[in-house]
């Protein structure tokens, strides 16, 4: 995590730099409440009005959760067609396609939350969806030839369909498991990038109307807040924590001393090597072995090498060389 290098954090406008554990942006149309959001999860202020464009830059903002710090960027409301350039929508979506997770902001009465995941895929930004592996290879002749085992069914009359369409007549199509042709798309196009998203339904205190447009969406958690009264907003704090699939890693010194205060931040399935990086560039390569001390394993205090895969909570004691 190159977080030192930005000690600044703050700034504002589209080059927000990345600050924290982890980056989270507040994705929906105008007026909806995202910045009284993120007034409300960080205590920043960032100005709110009741009238859209209220935000015309980029505000960040710094959520304290379990002691990580995670990063929420506060961007001005999106409007239908961002994605072909109207309005600031095409750089709010690059910064959104930079985001570790998405808050999909929608308020009472669910404006926009339907068009808004059309814009984000016409962007390239695939929410709530994980890429599958599946690869296109060009080749001089031979026509579309698809590899695939035997369990995963696929219709290969459909696949040569839209490959053509792509004016691809030679290639080797590699499929490792079960995919649709909206993946085979992707696949084609590139340049997708698969992001996780939680509904966040505002102005819940004004009555919710047809919350199960929200319900529907991809499969989405779906919080139901108030920025203005504060209902739900630990919860939401929470949810954002839980995406985010971050691991805490306890440091173990020499003496046997565990900082239980300030636990190293990790993603999921982060290893030794992960925490060495972390810490120092020195401490990867003076790095000798690992003691981990993980919660329910059977066996303790096991020595480990950098590849270790470290679970939620662990203990570490790093053993350098010297
Ligand atoms: N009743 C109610 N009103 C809210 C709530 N959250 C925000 N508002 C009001 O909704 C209006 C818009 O809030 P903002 O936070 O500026 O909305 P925004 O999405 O940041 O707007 P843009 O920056 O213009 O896209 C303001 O008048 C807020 O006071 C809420 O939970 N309940
Ligand atoms: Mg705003």
């Amino acid at each position: 995590m190159e977080a030192e290098s930005h000690k600044k954090g703050g700034g504002s406008g589209f080059s927000v730099p990345k600050s924290g554990d982890a980056t989270v942006a507040l994705v929906g149309y105008p007026n909806v409440g995202k910045s009284s959001l993120l007034n409300a999860l960080t205590g920043v202020h960032s100005e709110t009005g009741n009238f859209a464009f209220t935000t015309v830059s980029v505000i960040p903002g710094t959520m304290l959760y379990n002691g990580a710090r995670i990063q929420i960027l506060d961007l001005p409301g999106i409007i239908e067609s961002a994605s072909s350039g109207s309005g600031r929508g095409k750089e709010i979506l690059s910064v959104v396609r930079g985001a570790d997770l998405i808050l999909l902001v929608t308020d009472n009465e669910m404006k926009g939350l339907d068009r808004i995941r059309e814009e984000l895929y016409r962007a390239g930004i695939v929410i709530n969806r994980k890429r599958r592996n599946v690869s296109v290879v060009r080749t001089g002749s031979n026509g579309i030839v698809i590899h695939a085992p035997k369990k995963v069914m696929v219709n290969s009359d459909d696949i040569r369909e839209i490959l053509h369409e792509f004016r691809i007549m030679n290639a080797d199509v590699y499929i490792r498991e079960s995919v649709t042709l909206e993946d085979i798309i992707e696949s084609v196009r590139g340049s997708y990038v698969y992001v996780k998203a939680i509904v966040t339904v505002n102005k819940s205190d004004l009555g919710i109307v047809n919350y199960s447009v929200a319900e529907s969406f991809n499969g989405a958690s779906v919080v139901k807040v108030s920025a203005r009264t504060g209902y739900g907003i630990d919860n939401l704090k929470e949810e954002i924590f839980r995406s985010l699939e971050m691991v805490r890693i306890y440091l173990m010194e020499k003496s046997g001393k565990i900082d239980r205060e300030r636990p190293l931040i990790l993603r999921k399935s982060s290893t030794v090597r992960d925490v060495c990086r972390k810490i120092s560039r020195q401490m990867l390569s003076s790095f000798k072995y690992a003691y981990v001390i993980s919660q329910g394993q059977m066996v303790q205090n096991k020595r480990v090498g950098l590849d270790h895969v470290l679970r939620d909570g662990d203990i570490v004691h790093i053993v350098s060389v010297n």
